[in-house]
């Protein structure tokens, strides 16, 4: 079922703080292109989208879009859209061509540019350290399933918390782990394109591990930091109302959700998913817990939508089974589209988990834009969605949840990982061959949004 109609424009930026942020999220791989430049050396995704079958269209973010060149361009389209911040991730490749090496200077000054051109433009600049495109060279050596990892990590961390820390005051270690170590460990559908539950489980406590020792490092580096973490997280129901699945729901939310939440506040890996991970657990060192917990000064949530889940008792090692609820709202993607699902899932991390100030730092949508004969896109459904989560956010904060600042996912069309350039996501529309930009409906309105005071 998709919802045509158009969302009537009753939403203020004024219904929100004056020093609410308002933002749009990329990062690297998805945008930068130049994949050999600048002393850029290969990342897992390079290696991974070389090979025939892992990218729809088979395709690579080889060129992406030319983003390492178009930058000053981007970001004139963010301050026209009004942002007042800007979300984008570093290459670890381009800063660190070897374990042990000495730091690429070409590398850092690209960032380091491009943070001077934001903050030209009133977009106060956002970093996310890791953003999927491990260094292959570490790959080689086991990638995040090797604990070494955590230390390479660490000091990239502090090459670019030096460099950039003078200007950059807002840090997120890592973009959703839970992608990070599922879909490229355990069904294999991105970089590296492994498929072993164990791997999987030890790549995440790697990369949680990562993100508590590297939150000190920024804020040694960088005394005014406000450093967090973002996680893809899930409102979920059950498929029925029967108990079974209602227990079947409680499980998934513990590796979905729970897994993720419950170490980083100082609570451990939820101790009913150990059990059912057997010898699959990861090696846990013992003060890693304690460093994991690290006190954080925001939780970043990327939110897209909800699942409903069913019990499935052959479906190991959770029992549990996402299953397509019938008859909803959905996305390009398949997506469902649920902004009340974001209401509560907002509720609930403030109740269970008081996690301060929350920001969303990703939300989105993908539908299959039409260019017009003049050139517009008119995604009317984009606007929607983005409205009616806007509206979904503002009633959350109604309820008592400390929401600071939204970022849409995403400014650009970009590569979006195994669906190649088949799915676009972004407020503006690139044409790839030419790499012409034009801003959407969708990002239309979202400046109309912002600029209405
Ligand atoms: O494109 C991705 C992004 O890299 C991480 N969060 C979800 C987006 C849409 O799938």
């Amino acid at each position: 079922m998709t919802i045509q109609t158009d969302t009537p424009f009753n939403l203020k930026r004024r219904d929100f703080a004056n020093d609410f942020v308002w933002g749009c999220s990329t990062s690297a791989y998805q945008i930068e292109g130049a994949i050999a430049e600048g002393g850029r050396v290969e990342s897992i995704w390079d290696k991974f989208a070389a090979q025939p079958g892992n990218i729809r269209d088979g395709s690579s973010g080889a060129q992406a879009c030319d983003h390492y060149r178009r930058w000053p361009e981007d970001l004139d389209i963010g301050k026209e859209l009004g942002l007042n911040a800007y979300r984008f991730s570093i290459s670890w490749p381009r800063i660190f061509s070897g374990v042990g090496t000495s730091q690429n200077e070409a590398g850092l000054d690209f960032y380091s540019r491009m943070v001077d051109g934001m903050l030209e433009r009133g977009l106060d600049p956002w970093v996310t350290l890791y953003h999927w495109d491990l260094p292959q060279y570490l790959q080689e050596q086991g990638g995040w399933a090797n604990r070494a990892t955590v230390d390479a990590f660490v000091a990239f961390t502090d090459a670019v918390s030096r460099r950039l820390g003078d200007r950059v005051k807002n840090w997120i270690t890592h973009n959703e782990p839970w992608c990070t170590a599922m879909h490229g460990n355990l069904d294999g559908v991105h970089a590296p394109g492994l498929k072993d539950f164990g791997t999987a489980l030890q790549v995440c406590h790697h990369v949680l591990l990562s993100h508590g020792l590297s939150v000190p490092v920024i804020r040694a580096n960088v005394p005014d930091a406000k450093v967090g973490i973002a996680l893809s997280l899930h409102h979920l129901r059950p498929a029925t109302e029967s108990q079974d699945d209602i227990d079947a729901m409680f499980r998934h939310d513990g590796l979905r959700n729970r897994w993720f939440l419950d170490p980083l506040y100082g609570r451990g890996y939820p101790a009913d998913v150990l059990q059912l991970c057997g010898d699959a657990a990861p090696v846990i060192h013992p003060a890693d817990m304690d460093a994991i917990a690290v006190p954080l000064d925001f939780l970043g949530v990327n939110y897209y939508f909800p699942e409903v889940v069913k019990n499935d008792p052959d479906n190991l090692p959770l029992r549990s089974r996402v299953i397509a609820f019938p008859d909803c709202e959905r996305t390009a993607f398949g997506w469902e589209v649920s902004p009340e699902g974001m209401t509560a899932l907002l509720q609930r991390i403030q109740r269970d988990y008081h996690p301060g100030i929350i920001y969303i730092t990703e939300n989105g949508s993908t539908y299959d834009d039409v260019v017009n004969e003049d050139g517009a896109i008119d995604d009317v459904q984009r606007k929607n969605y983005l409205i009616r989560h806007l509206h979904a956010m503002r009633d959350a904060i109604g309820h008592g949840v400390n929401v600071k600042g939204y970022f849409a996912w995403s400014l650009l069309d970009n590569f979006e990982w195994a669906e190649g350039y088949l799915r676009r996501f972004g407020l503006t529309y690139v044409n790839f061959q030419t790499q012409k930009r034009t801003v959407k409906l969708s990002g239309r309105w979202y400046r109309d949004f912002l600029n209405h005071r």
